[in-house]
């Protein structure tokens, strides 16, 4: 991984710098991706098994795009998709395993380049905990409030802190619907949080100097509503997956 600990510092409101260190999305619905390596994408399963089945033709990765309508040629590159892989133990009926890969290629049949505005982000060593009240930056192009209807134009951030998983399984929050591969953030105001179409987008936390993927935006019921956290995927808990499908050549080679 080459993710420097780079503080997002939004130039406007709307925009962030965040957006170097992540990809963008374009179907089913727009998200932010994070890059795990320079040919694969790591994502939520549920953005491709809610509905129809998704058909790998139709999908488009765009990265280093902080625009929805905007195409910088100079930042942007853009894919398809060689082959979507959903982990075999998702569940739609409460998201648990919600991860999926996705290995894009070129028109030229290359991968992604390191630019400025285009790189991997570490994955932690398997099963690290951080602790509860640990900040960690979100981002995406989700609607700004739960019953909005339209999605950000620009690629938005925010911090959350990770809660314990005491807190999250409290009576007023999610009890038994939390399983151990999810974990739970929040703002300790209640003032901001992930929502509609951030799914499948990164939660990155500083760690020694780096940003690393910790979550994948997952669910959450409503958005920033109190004692209603954001739950994220919990990518420590699929080091040995995400190894094994992105190492295994007759899976990287197709
Ligand atoms: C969603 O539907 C969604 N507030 C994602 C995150 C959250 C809620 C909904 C968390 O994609």
């Amino acid at each position: 991984c080459s993710t420097p600990a780079v503080k997002p510092t939004p130039a406007v409101d709307t925009e962030s710098t965040l957006g170097s260190l992540l990809s963008f999305i374009s179907a089913p619905v727009s998200s932010v991706v994070a890059l795990s390596s320079p040919c694969w994408v790591l994502t939520a399963a549920h953005c491709f098994v809610d509905g129809e089945a998704t058909i790998t033709r139709h999908l488009s990765v765009y990265l280093g795009r902080t625009a929805i309508n905007e195409t910088d040629a100079d930042r942007q590159q853009n894919f398809t998709v060689e082959k979507l892989i959903i982990h075999q133990q998702y569940d739609d009926s409460n998201y648990n395993n919600d991860i999926a890969l996705l290995k894009i290629k070129s028109s030229n049949g290359g991968c992604a380049v390191r630019s400025a505005s285009a790189r991997t982000v570490c994955l932690p060593p398997a099963h690290t905990q951080l602790p509860a009240g640990f900040q960690c930056s979100i981002a995406g192009f989700g609607l700004e409030r739960y019953f909005g209807k339209r999605y950000s134009q620009y690629l938005k951030e925010t911090e959350v802190k990770l809660l314990s998983k005491s807190d999250c399984t409290r009576k007023s929050q999610y009890e038994d619907r939390l399983t151990e591969n999810m974990i739970c953030a929040a703002s300790p105001d209640w003032s901001t949080d992930a929502c509609k179409g951030d799914s499948g987008g990164p939660m990155v936390c500083e760690a020694s100097g780096r940003m690393f993927l910790f979550g994948v935006v997952s669910w959450g019921e409503g958005c920033a509503k109190r004692n209603k956290p954001g739950v994220y995927t919990r990518v420590t808990n699929y080091n040995k997956w995400i190894a094994v499908i992105t190492r295994l050549p007759e899976i990287t080679k197709g």
